[in-house]
């Protein structure tokens, strides 16, 4: 049984914040001081001491064993040793095993672990320009248009300041599927939204966006979303399918509401210092295989998805409900306003980001092509 096994994992998650006494973002130092103390025997520095002793680069995830991170880890593991022959290894830390997504930030930032995935979603409370990535409406349903505009160099551009002004580098800006509504009912108009108690992570600018539709927004860690809708702290939570599958949410839900207003977009992250001390042959490494690595992560998610959602339908009761372009259109139209606070949290560098992502989402999609970042 896939389900109770993930289920028994996601509980495990639980028990280990709980005990911990942590909360996003203020969670005890314990759990990551573990990492480096279990691992004091690990070269974990960017030079292997010899060929019997290969550097270790630690990869924190925000998801469990199964998970789209996991296997954008696992892949990544694969490919980089076997492009260094054995002279890096990646080990893989689970989430649950290092703490809540805020805590992988930090512990990133304090480089006591080189890899890990940070959300926008979370990561808007550190670098608040990554916020775009939770505005509504503002990607293509198509995602071989995102792929171009998300996997170019002049978004990564745009972005690697504020990364680098908090101790990071971005490595990658990975889609997961596209975000599913979960509650006891439809959640088809603006009314359907009033007085709800809607989870969202833990970024202000993504509750923000539940606010602008009527929803009372409760930010709270993804190892707590189980257990508030189980006991009705919240009415309801918002996560790509595969997410709602492997974590059980569709469970303690009864309808999961398509209104494809948004994809899940993580990011993968290092350490700066690290990145950039990194040896040019290591660094060449880390650069091609996340870049080979765009496709690979766009079919995966696809495949997790579209499998999760098979398995819903054909295993639970769950109610699917997709709403049509005129049910979207006043969700839209009350998206807009969050775009301003946007702006107003981020400047001018906010203002260049929605700009050029809007104005290349609407390129392409009108069919129009740019040579330069193709
Ligand atoms: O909802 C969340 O908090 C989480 N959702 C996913 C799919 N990945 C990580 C994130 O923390």
């Amino acid at each position: 049984m896939p389900t109770l096994k993930r289920w028994l994992g996601s509980l495990a998650i639980s028990a280990v914040f709980v005990l911990a006494g942590c909360s996003e973002g203020t969670e005890s130092e314990t759990q990551a001081q573990n990492v480096t103390s279990s691992h004091s025997q690990t070269n974990t520095s960017s030079e292997p001491a010899s060929r019997d002793e290969p550097v270790t680069w630690r990869f924190g995830l925000e998801e469990i064993t199964g998970s789209v991170q996991d296997a954008y880890a696992e892949e990544f593991k694969k490919r980089i040793e076997k492009s260094s022959d054995g002279t890096i290894r990646v080990e893989i830390y689970p989430y649950g095993t290092l703490g809540t997504s805020s805590k992988l930030t930090e512990i990133v930032r304090e480089a006591n672990v080189e890899l890990a995935f940070a959300s926008p979603g979370h990561l808007a409370k550190v670098i608040p320009e990554v916020g775009i990535f939770t505005l509504h409406f503002v990607l293509s349903d198509d995602n071989s248009i995102n792929k171009q505009v998300l996997a170019s160099d002049e978004l990564h551009d745009l972005l690697s300041e504020p990364y680098g002004e908090k101790g990071l580098k971005l490595l990658g800006i990975i889609p997961e599927g596209e975000m599913v509504w979960t509650a006891n009912k439809p959640l088809e108009t603006l009314e359907d939204f009033r007085d709800f108690k809607m989870r969202t992570m833990t970024s202000p600018i993504v509750a923000q966006a539940y606010e602008a539709y009527g929803a009372h927004p409760a930010q709270m860690p993804y190892s707590e979303v189980y257990s508030g809708l189980q006991l009705k702290q919240i009415d309801g939570q918002v996560n790509p399918v595969f997410a709602i599958e492997e974590m059980s949410f569709h469970e303690v839900q009864d309808v999961m509401t398509m209104a494809r207003h948004a994809q899940f977009i993580s990011t993968v992250i290092s350490n700066k210092t690290w990145y950039d001390s990194l040896p040019d042959q290591q660094k060449q490494w880390l650069n091609d295989v996340r870049e080979r690595m765009v496709d690979f992560i766009y079919e995966k998610q696809a495949e997790y998805n579209d499998q999760r959602l098979e398995q819903i339908k054909n295993e639970t009761d769950t109610e699917i409900v997709h709403l049509s372009d005129a049910q979207r259109e006043p969700f839209r139209e009350a998206s807009m306003g969050v775009r301003e606070i946007y702006i107003e949290n981020t400047g001018e560098r906010g203002r260049q980001l929605l700009d050029f992502i809007t104005r290349r989402i609407d390129e392409l999609g009108s069919g129009e092509q740019n040579t330069s970042e193709e």
